[in-house]
Order: C-alpha cells, then structure tokens, then sequence
C-alpha cells in the first residue's frame, strides 16, 4: 500500500536539494525593467506631492489606475507603495528610487488597538469610526453561570501580532507579448490572482493571463492576498511592453506583507469547584492594523470564527463574546498559519489554564472535567462543526506521558532548577472548499496528476503521486504530478486552511479511480470481453484473452478515440476537524531566564494519514513556529508608527540552536467523512505549541503570564 507510507519527498525535492529548483528572482528575461517601490515612511499621512527624477520611469499612484491598495491620497500604514520606478538593473533602480521627493503631512497615527477604540483620531480620514467589525456570539445562561459560580477568574490575554517571516519574501515577474500576460509570482493563490489581473486588467485589454508559481520558499498564509506590487508590475508590462521584475528587501517584506494574529480576549470565566467552565463572558478585540477594503474585510472572519471557536473541544453552554474589529496606522492583518483558530485555542486554554492555577487544580485534570467524550457529526452551540473525534480516549493514551513529564519535572527542582510542564488541546478546523484534479495516462504508460492546488513546501505532490500510486497499483516513481500553473488546468484553489491533501487528495483519489474505470472499459471492448472480468494489478490488465500494459491501453484508447483521462472536483462540506493534545516540560534558567524546551510531545488525530513522514514534518516546523510566538516574536511599532522590529537582527525567529526535538503520535482515532479518511494537519501542530509552551513556562515560573512573548525579562520580573 502506499497511503500511508513514509514516502520521501520525490517529486519536489530532487531538484531543490541538487540547487537547481528555480524561484522567482531566478527567472530573467532579455531586456527586463526591475521595479522598486516608493513606500510611505509615515504610518498615516496625506501625499501632498511626489517628484521624480527627471527622466526616470517613474510612476506616481495618481499617473496609475486605480489597483488594489496603492496610495493615492492618504498613507495608512508605514510600506505602503506610493509610487514606483523601472530601471535596467535592481541597483539603478533603488538609486532612482531613493531620488524620488514625497512630500507628506503627517496625520496623528493611530498605532495602539485601547486608543483606536476611543475614536479619538481616525485611522482613515473618511472613517466614521475605527470599529469597522462588531459581531456578538451568545449562547446559553451567561448570568446564571455566573451566579452559581465557586470562582470567577478575570484577565486579558493577547495573543500578539507576529510578523510570517517566510524564508522567501514576495516578488513577481510580469511579461505581456502583446496579447497574453503572463506573471510569475511567489504566492500560494495562482488563480486568485490571476482572476484578479483580469479583472484589473481587461480594460486595457488584457483578458488572456497566466499565472505560474515556481517554487516558493514558504507563506504560511501570508502569500494568498493579491498584493498592490502584482497588480502594479502586471499593468506596467503590459504599459511599456517590458518585461517587468520586482522582489521585496526583507525590510519592506516586513512592512508591506500581511500580519498575523493581533488578537486579544478581555474575559470573565465562571468555574465551579472541581474546574468545570460555567460560562465565558467578554470582548473579543482584532487590531485589522490598516483600514484597505480589498485586504481587512476578508480578515473579519478570523474574529467571528475566533469567538465561535472559543468553546474548544469542551462541554461550554454559556458563553457571551463581543467582536470588535478596529482599524489602526500598522500594516494589515491577514492569515497566518491557522488564521482565526490559533487565536481561538490560545483564549480557551489560557482561560482553562489561569482558571485550574486559580483553583489549586492540575492543568491535565480540567481538561478531563470539561472534555466532550466523543463527537460524530457535531454542531457545537456557536454554530462550528466537528465532523469526528474521541477527546476523552486521546486524554487516556497521553495522560501516561503527562504523568511521565510531572516526574521528570519533579526531580529537576529536587535539584534546584526552575522546570514546568505544560499541556494544550488544539482544537482546529481545516480542509475547506472544492479541488480539482485531472489524471491522464500518458503514452508512455506513465500517470500523469495534474492538481489545481498550489503547495509551497508541504509536499503535497509526493503525496498525490502515492494516492494515484495505490489505485494503480504502480511504483510512486511511475508518477508525474504538475501543479501551480493556471495552464494546467482552468479551475483551481489556493494552498490554505490545511486543505491541499484532504480536499485536493479526494479530487486526486476520485479521478484516479474513474480513469481506471475507463481504461478497464478500454481493454474489455478490445480484448471483446466484460470489464468486471479483467483483472487489474501491477499496472497491467490480465484476462485468459490476453493482457495489456498501461502503455498499450492508453494507445488502444487514443484508437478507440475515447481520451485516457479523468477530471474530478471533489467539494468538501463543511470541513474537517483534526484536534490533538501537545505536551512540553521546559527549565527556566534562574540566572538568565532563558527558556529551554526539553521534551515536546504531540499527541494528534488528523484520521488517515497518507504520508506520515511529510505529516511529521509538518508537526517539527508547525511546533517550533508555535513556540517561537510563545517566547521569541515581538512585532514592536513606535507611538509614531514605524516599524522598528524591521529586520531579522530586531525581530527573532528560531534557528537550528533553538530547534525542539519533537515527538509525533499520530492517533487516527476518529476518520473524515472525505474519500481518503484524512484530516488536515498543516496548521495545526503551530496552534497547539503556543499555549503549550506558554503554560509549561507558567508552571516553571509559579506566576500567570499575560503577555508573549514570554520573554527573559518578563520571566525573571
Ligand atoms: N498530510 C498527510 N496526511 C494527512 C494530512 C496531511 O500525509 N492526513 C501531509 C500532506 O501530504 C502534506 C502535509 O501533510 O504534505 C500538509 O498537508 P495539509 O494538512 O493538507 O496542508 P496543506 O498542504 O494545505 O498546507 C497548507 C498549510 C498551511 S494552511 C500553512 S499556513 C502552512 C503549512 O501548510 N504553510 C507552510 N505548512 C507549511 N509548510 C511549509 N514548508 N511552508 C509553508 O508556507
Ligand atoms: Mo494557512
């Protein structure tokens, strides 16, 4: 069998380990213009002139149609482009560009989320207010909970705004023939964006647009909008006939791609004796950073699922949660490897966290109080759906392991040092949506897996090419998968929401299965015998008539003129619901109150897992990201707005040296209704280590934590 096989990555890495995988910036045309982009310096500010050199290609937002999120009048976050110049090379081009004379009137900035919400100064000069979302979540008895409450625990906890710090920063090379456009680009949303060309562009004639991903060197959600420099450097080909080349610096990278999280929960929980949650009561606050209509409406869902979501995988029947989305001067919001859900876990475990430390009651036994048992097709009282799970069994097989850590933990301080255990369930929806997927036999006898979604270092296409491997009964090796290119196929869907294998698997597995319906079709009307009486294996076709290799059928079809191949759109509905327990034992050192994570253990239940070596890989590079938000990512705004944690020596991610040694366990306990059984698992293990993390540093500490990241200071404070 293949599906669940520990599959190397073949399909992507070979040429990426050899150096020869091409990216954006490798790809140079004869006679290509490099653009670099003016960008605002000021958070908030009215443009009052922009001048360029003489005789530069430059162009001023007002000389350019009006595309998404350029800055014609007013300035609302720090990197926004206000104008852009073309020059033969890139180091000409910054030359020109630094020539470029804007002149500014500076406009208050609103940069702290409390101020926002007092309306004082505006984040947009047309804003009637900076509230630009406000939802309520109700559910069940609030005050009653309240009433017959044995303790009522009050906090706020922020869950902080991190920068997606994707090893590639964006750029784009755009390159107009006369008729047809074609832009490569560094994103995970090809169709997205070439929809959104069209739609810009097609009044200047341009309707034929082509969009190729190379490879791309990570996202995590921060590479799905369609950003103002596509749109910009697409037109600008198509204007002067060049071809057109652009790549942020890590600096305006930082500035001018989406955020995440900017999260914070003012909350009041209701726990009786024993730790049972009574009720939830509080406001639910998303600093969206820049008001550009395009980009924060679409990020209004983070917080509406966010407050929906915060009953967890727990028995919660009253809870009262007020959304606010509010503008600021900072750049926007946007998904960021989970986007809406990690906010969510992070609330409902630090309310069960702060809620036992209150009580006396150990942090794993109030989760046993308040876990549902098991779900099947579950609508939660906010409205989520969770298509399958067994919580109360995952607490057993990790509660050994936990009782393991509190040893461990326990004779570190018998020996003086400061050691926490910590633990966190995740609870996560993913997979969303419809994928398409075509199959064809090829001439060559060899199976050919076109997918419409676009993965940007998952390995998706490994496990595609072993979907179609195990219908076919045929060596992975006997696998082509193509992906990333609008060419491919017409109708296609972004890499997101940990969708790509569960809902572009299910198109893989059901188009497979139909061109193998087909060709058994084939052989029989050549062979003059039932289809049901063929016997398929080992990629070949046996009956007593005779027998038939994949290669002689496809040409027998070609014959035939039936075409051996397969398209399938697979819908899923609504989305699955992965989940898991994490659990960290981490030391504090006393004298410089670093903190090292010395054991990390996932426990997680995505269903079926077709390659556990890339789901695993997943779970490494999802927990270190989740515990660098927990101790190291700071995004740090002056009060004026600058973007002062602007480059890698400010804002700290992990290396290798901070890297954790992670142990997965897959659980399979509980499957997908979807063909494959599987479940998402790409965001996931990045939800989970925060508040994992997060509560093994308050155990080791003695003190509650309302701030992250949990930094040196803050801990020896
Ligand atoms: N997988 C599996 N069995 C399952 C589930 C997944 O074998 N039951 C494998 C898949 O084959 C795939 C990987 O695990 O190789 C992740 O699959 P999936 O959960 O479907 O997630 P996606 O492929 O849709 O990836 C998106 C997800 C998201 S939303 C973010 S954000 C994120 C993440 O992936 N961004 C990443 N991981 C990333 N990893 C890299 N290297 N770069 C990013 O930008
Ligand atoms: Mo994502």
């Amino acid at each position: 069998r293949e599906i669940g096989r520990p599959v190397k990555r073949i399909i992507e890495d070979p040429s990426l380990i050899t150096g020869k995988g091409r990216f954006v910036y490798d790809i140079d045309f004869k006679g290509t213009l490099y653009a670099v982009f003016i960008r605002s310096q000021y958070a908030h500010a009215k443009i009052k002139s922009i001048r360029c050199p003489e005789d530069a290609l430059c162009y001023t937002a007002k000389d350019l149609p009006d595309l998404i999120g350029l800055a014609k009048e007013e300035a609302l976050y720090q990197g926004q482009p206000l104008a852009v110049v073309l020059a033969e090379d890139e180091y000409k081009a910054r030359d020109l560009a630094e020539q470029v004379e804007v002149e500014y009137e500076p406009l208050p900035a609103v940069i702290d989320v409390e101020e926002a919400l007092k309306n004082v100064n505006k984040a947009k000069s047309d804003l009637s207010s900076n509230i630009v979302l406000e939802d309520n979540v109700e559910i069940g008895d609030v005050d009653s909970a309240f009433k017959n409450a044995y303790k009522v625990v009050e906090a706020e906890v922020i869950n902080q705004r991190v920068i997606p710090s994707a090893m590639e920063p964006r750029g784009a090379v755009a390159y107009f023939d006369g008729r047809r456009l074609t832009v490569w680009s560094s994103t995970q949303n090809v169709f997205g964006l070439k929809d959104t060309l069209i739609q810009l562009l097609s009044k200047y004639g341009v309707n034929d647009v082509r969009v190729v991903q190379p490879f791309v060197g990570g996202a995590f959600g921060s590479k799905i909008y369609i950003y103002p420099e596509e749109a910009l450097i697409s037109y600008l080909a198509v204007l002067t006939g060049k071809p057109i080349k652009w790549f942020n610096t890590r600096t305006e990278e930082f500035m001018s791609t989406n955020h995440g999280r900017d999260m914070r929960l003012k909350f009041k929980a209701a726990f009786d004796k024993e730790g049972k949650l009574l009720g939830i009561e509080g406001t639910l606050i998303m600093d969206l950073g820049a008001p550009i209509r395009e980009i924060y409406e679409d990020s209004f869902g983070m917080a509406t699922t966010a407050a929906r979501l915060l009953v967890g995988r727990y028995k919660v029947n009253a809870l009262k949660v007020k959304v606010l989305g509010v503008a600021t001067n900072k750049t926007f919001i946007g998904p960021y490897r989970g986007a809406g859900r990690p906010e969510a876990t992070y609330f409902v475990e630090r309310i069960l966290n702060l809620g036992a430390r209150a009580l006396g009651v150990d942090q794993f036994e109030i989760r046993e109080v308040n876990i549902i048992d098991e779900v099947s097709h579950y609508n939660t009282p906010t409205g989520m759906y969770y298509d399958s799970g067994k919580y109360r069994e995952t607490l057993k097989i990790a509660k050994p392991f936990y009782h393991e850590l509190l040893r461990k933990r326990d004779e570190l301080r018998a020996k003086g040092k400061l050691a926490g255990v910590g633990v966190a369930i995740v609870s996560e929806i993913a997979s969303f949506g419809t994928g398409t997927a075509r199959v064809q036999l090829t001439p060559n006898g060899r199976i050919q897996v076109v997918s419409g979604f676009t993965p940007h270092g998952q390995g998706d296409a490994t496990a595609f090419a072993q979907i179609a491997a195990e219908v076919f009964d045929v060596d992975v090796s006997q696998i082509d998968v193509l992906w990333g290119d609008t060419d491919l196929i017409s109708h296609g869907s972004l890499t997101g929401g940990s969708t790509t294998l569960t809902v572009g698997g299910s198109a893989v597995y059901e188009a497979s299965i139909r061109l193998k319906e087909k060709l058994l079709r084939v052989v029989g009307e050549k062979l003059g015998v039932r289809p049901e009486e063929i016997e398929y294996r080992n990629g070949k076709f046996y009956h007593k008539k005779g027998e038939m290799s994949l290669a002689d059928t496809a040409r027998e079809a070609l014959r035939m003129g039936v075409y051996p191949e397969e398209e399938y759109s697979y819908t899923i509905r609504p989305y699955t619901s992965p989940y898991g327990i994490h659990i960290a034992l981490v030391e504090v050192d006393r004298e410089t109150g670093f903190v090292k994570v010395l054991e990390y253990k996932a426990f997680d239940d995505v269903g079926v897992v077709v390659n556990p070596l890339l789901a695993e890989g997943q779970v490494h590079g999802g927990a270190l990201q989740g515990i660098s938000q927990a101790l190291y990512e700071e995004t740090v705004y002056s009060t004026e707005g600058s973007l002062i944690t602007s480059n890698f020596s400010d804002y700290v991610i992990p290396t290798a040296m901070e890297a954790v040694k992670v142990e997965w366990k897959s659980l399979a306990l509980a499957k997908s209704d979807t063909p494959l059984g599987s479940k998402g698992i790409g965001e996931l293990p990045a939800i989970a280590a925060t508040p994992t993390i997060l509560h093994a540093v308050e155990d080791a500490i003695g003190k509650n934590i309302y701030i992250m990241p949990t930094k040196p200071e803050l801990i020896l404070k």
